[in-house]
């Protein structure tokens, strides 16, 4: 059904009914992925003037799509249009194209039809994609059937084949309307009980800020409570919201183990949850979705950086490590993923690493007790967050050694503070961690209470700056 949707529109698009189409098949050894192909081709295959070549992805995200495409520059001159069977893996077919200056000569077609931002309806309307296939996941019509046949209700049908649409910039924002529409008349008040990690940092504070907007903007009624850096504290607090019988159930986990007690008396009461921010290691039947960014990618990000950035001679360079809180997942997962990369480059050494809690005063607090026990010795700085960043930018230019020049600091968040100190040349690179989680979560939350079937992780989308971008970045940073 999508598939044949997604020929027909492609037929729409080639006009003559000839030319090339290039088929991109994301997840290509999965039934889904085979189907729609089988229904592409159902359409296509009747016209012989049109010649379609197909391109299996072993997977269904962008950045391998990107490359793939990227790379294929002699094979894309004879192609009229891109079909992919899935929008991530179309808008990495479009940002190659675009870096490759074809974008205006190949139209691209996705499939999914999402609509949040960046998602499949958005990029329609940010002229990305020429269309995208709607796939319902039909969780909401199910709900409504079973509770037919409870009620012993007549005329259930015995099979519901959901229709898909297809989205073009023509008729995006009227469909957009009419799901909004869908979760109005739905009616009933939500509610949602939050357990955020405290206030330890910018980044935090701009998060908390995003969902208690997003929250008034979904009509979602929301209580938060903030946990200051205890465990106890959040375990406490999702007790509460489990005897006030909320909807939905958010935690915001400080650590990673230690949660699955509590998650299965949520479990027990019928309360979905969700992990915003950051993961936890459980069973994933206790967890209905995580929302969040890829703290590995952003850690292989960073020592990236400092390779491309920072040159070695013939010596070594040494690095001094700020991290997290203990335990924290954006702690592990960022020291796991920049370890990966220095591992293959041994003229970069990891001299020193402490907790800084992701605070200020912790940041502050590892370099003076560094300079405490030495002489400063040390090259590069990578910091876990962009606080503790700038505690010790404060310490090292009290003690007279230039942060920016005399040492090479990269942290993770890029918060508008970050972004200050890039342009004073103080800081020299900030791997974006995007903390405006509110409208991703609250659109999962109504998706969830309206019977939706959830993905099993929402991954945000974000980008490394450094002082040559920072200028001309500074001005659109929201938080
Ligand atoms: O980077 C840090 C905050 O969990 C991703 O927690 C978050 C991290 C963020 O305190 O600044």
């Amino acid at each position: 059904m999508i598939g044949s949707q997604g020929g027909e529109c492609v037929l729409e698009l080639l006009g003559e009914k000839e030319g090339t189409v290039l088929e991109l098949c994301a997840s290509y050894a999965t039934i889904q992925s085979q189907e729609r192909s089988a229904g592409f081709d159902e359409v296509i295959g009747q016209y012989p003037g049109i010649h379609k070549e197909t391109w299996n992805l072993e997977n269904d995200m962008k950045d391998p799509a990107y490359d793939r495409v990227y790379v294929k520059k002699d094979e894309l001159e004879k192609v009229d249009v891109i079909f992919a069977n899935n929008d991530a893996v179309a808008l990495g077919a479009y940002e190659a194209l675009t870096d490759l200056g074809m974008e205006k000569e190949i139209p691209v077609v996705g499939c999914d039809g999402y609509t949040g931002e960046n998602e499949g309806v958005d990029l329609v309307l940010q002229n990305k994609l020429a269309a995208t296939i709607s796939c319902p996941t039909g969780g909401k019509e199910a709900i409504q059937y079973a509770l037919n046949i409870l009620e012993e209700d007549s005329g259930v049908p015995k099979q519901v084949i959901l229709r898909s649409h297809t989205i073009q910039k023509k008729n995006a924002r009227e469909y957009l309307e009419r799901i909004r529409k869908d979760y109005e008349d739905n009616g009933e008040e939500i509610t949602v009980g939050y357990s955020q990690v405290g206030t330890e940092s910018q980044w935090r504070l701009a998060n908390t800020r995003s969902i208690k907007e997003a929250a008034e903007e979904f009509h979602i009624q929301l209580f938060m409570e903030d946990a200051n850096q205890s465990q106890e504290k959040q375990i406490e607090a999702i007790r509460s919201f489990i005897k006030k019988k909320v909807d939905v159930i958010v935690v915001s986990p400080v650590v990673e183990t230690g949660w699955t007690e509590v998650l299965k008396e949520a479990r027990a009461a019928g309360i979905p949850v969700v992990m915003s921010d950051r993961k936890i290691e459980a069973d994933s039947d206790l967890v209905n979705t995580y929302i969040g960014a890829d703290f590995v990618e952003e850690g292989k990000r960073a020592m990236r950086w400092i390779r491309e950035n920072v040159e070695t001679g013939d010596g070594t360079k040494k690095i001094l490590e700020l991290q997290g809180n203990k335990g924290a997942s954006p702690t592990e997962e960022r020291r796991k993923g920049f370890l990966e990369i220095l591992e293959k480059y041994p003229r970069y050494q990891m001299a020193y690493s402490a907790y800084g809690d992701f605070t200020y005063e912790g940041g502050k607090k590892i370099v003076e007790d560094y300079l405490k026990g030495q002489e400063w010795d040390i090259d590069i700085i990578y910091s876990h967050n962009d606080d503790m960043a700038l505690g010790a930018i404060e310490v090292l230019e009290e003690h007279g050694i230039r942060p920016g020049v005399d040492v090479t600091i990269v942290s993770v968040d890029a918060t508008r503070d970050a972004f200050e100190a890039m342009t004073e040349g103080k800081l020299n690179c900030a791997v974006e961690c995007n903390p405006l989680l509110g409208p991703q979560l609250m659109k999962a939350v109504r998706d969830m209470v309206a019977g939706k079937e959830m993905p099993l992780r929402i991954i945000t989308e974000e980008k490394v700056y450094d002082q040559t971008t920072a200028e001309k970045e500074i001005g659109k940073r929201k938080y």
